[in-house]
């Protein structure tokens, strides 16, 4: 009995940690151009080795190169798509000010990952439904339809706000765009989608559903559930795990990306998956599209890691030069997904500095005047503006129940 070992627990580490610097040979990345692009009809068990290795189109020079890069470059595609990212900058940069100046009480910026929801954006088609997070604005931004003002409006839950006052900050709602109400509760946009996309089916429609999901929530129950569903009914939907190395505060390997990878899950479940360079806006748009196309021609879902760096803090109301290196984003080995494609335009010769720099300048001076416009509708947290007490009880049921028309008549005293 002497001889048996007591048992111990792990718990996995990031290598960095404030004043150590990241070794980022943990996440095993491979050379642009290197992995295989199956065929559109491949087996999900066909999909394995996809999950393990990194599909990558944009080299360290700006070329495209390997199987998932276009034929053809589409210029005019690639520059709407590099303007809708520097317009997702720009908007977060303002609204990052504007909550810091106690115009809005909370944000969540996404930089670093903004070619995962534009170049996806591309990807889908008008009645396709997405299921995001609190990170994919993206999105939205990334259309011509939906009013800067009134994204802000909803930051500010003014007399504009969409939502009413509702939905906590940067919880969207815009069935038009195809975007589904955020829920705050994470994980629980997968089981949405996935029920959304078997609706989609059952009903005989040709759209299909896209979901995301960040690392860490897919240690959530819901994540798995969705999963065995998208699977057993071959369900047309996408499932995107956006592995940026950290929840909140908690590294990616504590949600079980240390020994596998996030991409594994989905061979696991019999659903076809890659894991591909998600600073890398070919590479997104390549890996949406064939996975948009599975779907639409009922051959099941596909689930897929991209692989990103969250550059910034989590939220206004997080700090994370407490839990890891302050420069850590400038290390990162796969860069700024809208400097990568801007040298690629560049490579192309369809883009120019003189360009950019009019282009920064005409977005920020959009933001400023959709703030400024969205101001005019009150709620800030300075103006001291309330809702009227009423308003806290319409829109919750269709018709109010007595015990909520019980507690209002309290509420007037
Ligand atoms: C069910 C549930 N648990 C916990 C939280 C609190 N929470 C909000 S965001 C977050 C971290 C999520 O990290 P990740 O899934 O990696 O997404 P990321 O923020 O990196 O995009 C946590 C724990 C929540 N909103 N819902
Ligand atoms: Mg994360």
């Amino acid at each position: 009995m002497d001889s048996l070992q007591s048992l111990r627990l792990y718990v996995p580490e990031p290598t960095g940690r404030p004043g150590r610097e990241t070794d980022f040979s943990y996440l095993h990345l491979s050379p642009a151009g290197a992995v295989r692009k199956p065929a559109i009809d491949a087996t999900p068990v066909d999909t394995a080795d996809l999950a393990f290795t990194l599909v990558r189109v944009l080299d360290e020079d700006g070329r495209a190169v390997g199987p998932w890069a276009p034929a053809q470059p589409d210029v005019p595609l690639l520059k709407r798509g590099l303007r809708a990212m520097m317009k997702t900058r720009a908007f977060d940069a303002k609204m990052l000010i504007a909550q810091r100046q106690k115009k809005i009480s909370f944000y969540i910026q996404c930089l670093g990952e903004e070619a995962i929801a534009v170049a996806h954006a591309f990807a889908i088609q008008p009645g396709d439904m997405c299921f995001p997070t609190y990170r994919q604005q993206g999105l939205l931004l990334a259309r011509e339809d939906i009013p800067m003002a009134e994204l802000i409006c909803q930051l500010m839950s003014n007399g504009r706000d969409p939502m009413r006052g509702r939905q906590l900050p940067v919880m969207y709602s815009y069935k038009r765009a195809g975007f589904f109400t955020i829920s705050g509760n994470l994980a629980t946009q997968f089981i949405q989608a996935v029920g959304w996309a078997m609706a989609s089916a059952i009903k005989g429609d040709t759209n299909i559903a896209s979901a995301w999901i960040g690392d860490g929530a897919t240690a959530e129950s819901d994540f798995h559930t969705a999963l065995t569903f998208a699977h057993v009914y071959r369900a047309p939907v996408i499932l995107n795990v956006v592995n940026n190395q950290w929840a909140i505060s908690t590294f990616q390997a504590i949600a079980g990306g240390e020994a596998t990878t996030f991409a594994a899950r989905g061979v696991g479940c019999g659903i076809a998956s890659l894991r591909v360079d998600g600073n890398d806006f070919l590479a997104v748009l390549a890996a949406s599209r064939w996975a948009a196309e599975r779907a639409r021609s009922n051959l099941g879902p596909t689930l897929i890691e991209w692989i990103t760096y969250r550059a910034g803090a989590h939220s206004t109301s997080d700090d994370p030069s407490r839990y890891r290196p302050a420069d850590d984003w400038q290390h990162f080995p796969l860069g700024d997904p809208i400097a990568r494609l801007k040298q690629h335009l560049e490579v192309l010769g369809a883009w120019f500095e003189e360009e950019h720099r009019r282009t920064q300048e005409q977005l920020e001076a959009e933001v400023g005047a959709a703030l400024k416009e969205a101001e005019r509708f009150g709620g800030t947290l300075i103006d001291g503006h309330v809702p009227p007490l009423e308003s806290m009880f319409e829109d919750v049921y269709k018709d109010m129940p007595p015990h909520l028309h019980e507690q209002l008549r309290q509420a007037r005293g």
